[in-house]
């Protein structure tokens, strides 16, 4: 496995606690979440589920980004782009620069805008009030994620179109040298759309080995699950015969996530399945099988038993952020120690 660089979002990626700190991440992903589809009465649960990992561990190890310049609390919303509209903004811009090393994200299902708006807060490029926006007219924090939303390059609500826009973007910083590289991610319902394939067969035939994808394969669509609407399977054969490098993965295993994007570039575009849990966390929305890709409470009584899980995680989370205080102040006092001892020896 060839490492592409030693630091990672301006980390140093001999951080002993890295995966330790991704995994606080994406639980507090899923915890903002939660919280936030409490305070609305309902919303995208079940990505925020599935997805936390991936998104935790795509913002804070697997993609080289810089630092953004963008407003924590956003701008309100600023008109659609043009050439009359000198104002507009583009949602990018919370992934930092779009500089020839760095890396550019692609984020495909719009729906699942409110775990990249959590995952922004995790990294520091979102203030938490930023999400009092949620939803409300006139502000950039759509529930369908656009083009101006915090964290979203390109509009993608109607499904399956960010793939074809990653291979230009791809195809294009190929033409001009760019090193960087562009990751999407995609939702697994994505792959009932034919739009995708186009894109993939695409991707392969220009040897956009360039792009890394991270599919969040929960196995759901908004009817219900993959196999009852439109089965996808087997993904892998499928995507390998149109000419795709793929990995299948557990999706909640940081180590996993992180592996195939840190491989060298053979020529292919990199799939990476990330097969999840769509109740990871919160084992009580398996009591809404089949159909889970969005909570709105059916009576007071299911609405009172998520308040109680809700709770119950609060409360694990305040132990979670102790014990990793705790890990941050040993490593710190490690690393002082350590240095005193070198620059004395030294
Ligand atoms: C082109 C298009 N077709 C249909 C829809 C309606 N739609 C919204 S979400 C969704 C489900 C997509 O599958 P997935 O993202 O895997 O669902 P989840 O796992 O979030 O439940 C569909 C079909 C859409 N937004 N765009
Ligand atoms: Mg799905």
């Amino acid at each position: 496995m060839t490492e592409m660089t030693g630091i990672i979002n301006g980390k140093k990626k001999d951080n002993p606690i890295w995966k330790t700190e991704i995994q606080a991440a994406a639980d507090s992903i899923r915890l903002r979440v939660f919280g936030h589809v409490m305070k609305n009465n309902g919303g995208y649960l079940s990505q925020a589920c599935s997805s936390a990992e991936l998104f935790a561990a795509l913002y804070m190890r697997i993609m080289h980004l810089g630092p953004s310049s963008t407003p924590l609390i956003p701008h309100p919303f600023m008109g659609v782009p043009g050439p009359a509209n000198p104002n507009f903004f583009n949602g990018g811009d919370y992934n930092g620069p779009k500089a020839p090393g760095l890396d550019r994200f692609i984020f495909s299902p719009a729906h699942y805008a409110l775990v990249l708006y959590a995952a922004l807060i995790e990294v520091g490029r979102l203030a938490p009030e930023g999400l009092e926006m949620f939803n409300k007219d006139g502000t950039t924090l759509e529930m369908i994620g656009a083009e101006h939303s915090p964290g979203v390059a390109t509009t993608t609500g109607s499904l399956a179109q960010a793939l074809s826009q990653a291979g230009g973007i791809a195809l294009g910083r190929r033409l001009k040298g760019e090193s960087g590289r562009v990751f999407v991610l995609m939702s697994d319902g994505e792959f009932q759309e034919g739009q995708t394939w186009e894109a993939v067969q695409a991707l392969s035939y220009y040897k956009l080995d360039n792009v890394i994808v991270y599919a969040d394969v929960n196995q759901q669509q908004c009817d219900g699950p993959m196999t009852d609407v439109m089965n996808i399977e087997p993904l892998t054969s499928r995507l390998e015969s149109f000419g795709a490098r793929v990995f299948a993965v557990d999706g909640h295993d940081i180590d996993a996530l992180v592996e195939p994007a840190e491989l060298a570039p053979d020529g292919r575009p990199t799939f990476v399945l990330a097969y999840t849990d769509p109740t990871r966390g919160i084992p009580l929305m398996n009591d809404r099988r089949p159909v889970l890709h969005y909570l709105r409470f059916k009576d007071g009584a299911e609405r009172t038993r998520y308040d109680e899980a809700y709770t119950a995680m609060l409360k694990q989370d305040i132990k979670k952020r102790q014990h990793l205080r705790q890990m941050r102040l040993h490593l710190e006092a490690f690393e002082k120690l350590t240095s005193n001892g070198s620059e004395t020896h030294g």
